[in-house]
Formats: structure tokens, C-alpha cells, sequence
């Protein structure tokens, strides 16, 4: 594995990243029932939680919160994105430069490929400046690696995720982002694909307390590194008591049952 120092993001060897993209990549409709929270100063609070290894968010969230929160907060600076208005074959443009992003001192770079769109050559070439730029900078990388596009029938099968585990090694990032492949096993083969890279599990849609830490749980039982979470958390009317109950099961080892 390649070693990240005294890296912030990961403690105990484990990683919680609080991912709060979800205005640049799918709109104000994700804050129905807690609008509240479209005001980011209540997120970059959130993230102030020991459970919370990093907060990611793109630019303009970096350059108007995170110089208030800079001693509490790890950021993981999202260089690219796009909406949802948007309705062509996935593609995520950069909003920003490693080289900015360091000079607003950041802790790390993260970056969306989609493999298998018809730009994939585009997007891997894209990243490959981002990748040897954060090494310069001594930023270490997690990438977000979502098959999608009309070669990708079920972009949650066991073997798409685990291509899609395996790429974040071959690009060269320290962490890789990856949906659930629908079952535990999946799971193994998709942390067993990635070899030394550190697989994150990505949240998805907001379930109940239960199930979300049995997936987690399962997760961090066949060697996932953590958890790049959103919705799970923020969404929650108590966000602080599911991060309470996220630190036992991801650094600590404890189980669903224990923490619930
Ligand atoms: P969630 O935990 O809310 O799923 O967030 C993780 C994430 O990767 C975000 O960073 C990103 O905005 C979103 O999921 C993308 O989700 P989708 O693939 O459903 O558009």
C-alpha cells in the first residue's frame, strides 16, 4: 500500500469521508426535508465530528467556508463535476486545478472518472495532470469510480465494480470510491481487485439506521479502507448520532447491533 504518512484522512487505518458535492451534482432537490442544510456552514459543523476523516466539496464551498473551519476540518478538494441538467453521456469537467487547491490548503484531491462513456479516453487523460500534480504536491488522491455509459449494462455487477476497484490502482490514486456490488462477496472481490489500493464504500440514497450499518458493518468486515458517505449522514434529521455510531463500527469494529 503506498504509505500516506501522517496523512489526516485515515485513523486506525480506516477513512470516513463526508462527501457534500450534492449541490453541484444533483441540485437543491436532495435537501427536501432539511433545507436547512443547504446552508454548508451546518455540513463543514458536521464535519468538525472526530468520526470524520475528511470533508469533501468542490471550489466555491472551499473558498467561502473552509477558511473559517481550517483547524477543525481535513478537505478533500473535488475538482470536477457537473449537474444533472445535463443529459448526454456522463462527462465531469474540472472546476479547478491541483495547484489551487493547494494553495488553499487542502489535505487531498478527489476526482469523478466514469469508465466505460464514450469519453473515457478524455476523462482518463484528464485526470493523469491531476494525478502527477497531487504527487507533487504530496496530496494524496481518492478517486471516484462510477461505470456508467451504454457498454455498462449493470454498472453494480460484481465484475464492473470490481474493474471499477481495480482502475483506482492502475490510474494511480490512493483510495477508491466504489458503489455496493449488491452483496458482501462482491464486496471481497472488489477490495481483492484493488490489491494495495484503499477501497471506500460510497454511501448512496438515505436508508434506515439499521441498514446502512449493516452494509457498512459487511463492508468493513471483507476489508473495505471506510466510507465516502453523504446522504446517510447529512440527510439524517440527527446526523451527529449516526456519526457517533459510524466511529464505533468503522474505527473501532464494532457491529450494527452494538452501536444501535
Ligand atoms: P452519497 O453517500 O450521498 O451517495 O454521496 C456519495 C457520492 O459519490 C457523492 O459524492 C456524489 O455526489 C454522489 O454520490 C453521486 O451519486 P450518483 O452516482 O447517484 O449521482
Amino acid at each position: 500500500m503506498r504509505p500516506l504518512g501522517d496523512s489526516p484522512l485515515v485513523r486506525n487505518d480506516k477513512t470516513l469521508v463526508l462527501a457534500h458535492d450534492h449541490g453541484m451534482e444533483h441540485g437543491p432537490k436532495q435537501f427536501s426535508g432539511v433545507e436547512e442544510r443547504l446552508d454548508p456552514n451546518q455540513v463543514f459543523e458536521m464535519a468538525t465530528h472526530d468520526a470524520v476523516t475528511a470533508l469533501a466539496v468542490g471550489k466555491g464551498l472551499t473558498e467561502t467556508y473552509y477558511p473559517s473551519y481550517k483547524d477543525d476540518v481535513n478537505l478533500l478538494a473535488k475538482l470536477n463535476g457537473g449537474s444533472d441538467l445535463w443529459m448526454g453521456d456522463p462527462y465531469s469537467p474540472h472546476n479547478w486545478t491541483v495547484d489551487y487547491a493547494a494553495e488553499l490548503d487542502v489535505d487531498a484531491i478527489g476526482y469523478t472518472i466514469y469508465p466505460g462513456v464514450n469519453r473515457e479516453t478524455d476523462m482518463f487523460e484528464d485526470f493523469r495532470p491531476v494525478q502527477e500534480s497531487a504527487r507533487d504536491h504530496d496530496l494524496p488522491i481518492a478517486l471516484w469510480s462510477y461505470p456508467r455509459g451504454q457498454a455498462v449494462k449493470e454498472h453494480r455487477s460484481k465484475e464492473i465494480i470490481a474493474y471499477a476497484a481495480r482502475l483506482g490502482l492502475e490510474l494511480g490514486s490512493d483510495f477508491t470510491k466504489v458503489k455496493y456490488p449488491r452483496s458482501k462477496e462482491n464486496m471481497r472481490y472488489a477490495v481483492q481487485s484493488a490489491a494495495d489500493n484503499r477501497v471506500l464504500l460510497s454511501g448512496g440514497s438515505k436508508s434506515s439506521d439499521r441498514e446502512f450499518l449493516e452494509l457498512v458493518e459487511d463492508c468493513m468486515d471483507v476489508g473495505v479502507a471506510g466510507l465516502a458517505v453523504g446522504r446517510n449522514v447529512w440527510q439524517r434529521e440527527n446526523p451527529y448520532e449516526m456519526l457517533d455510531m459510524l466511529e464505533e463500527v468503522v474505527f473501532e469494529g464494532a457491529s450494527a447491533d452494538d452501536v444501535l
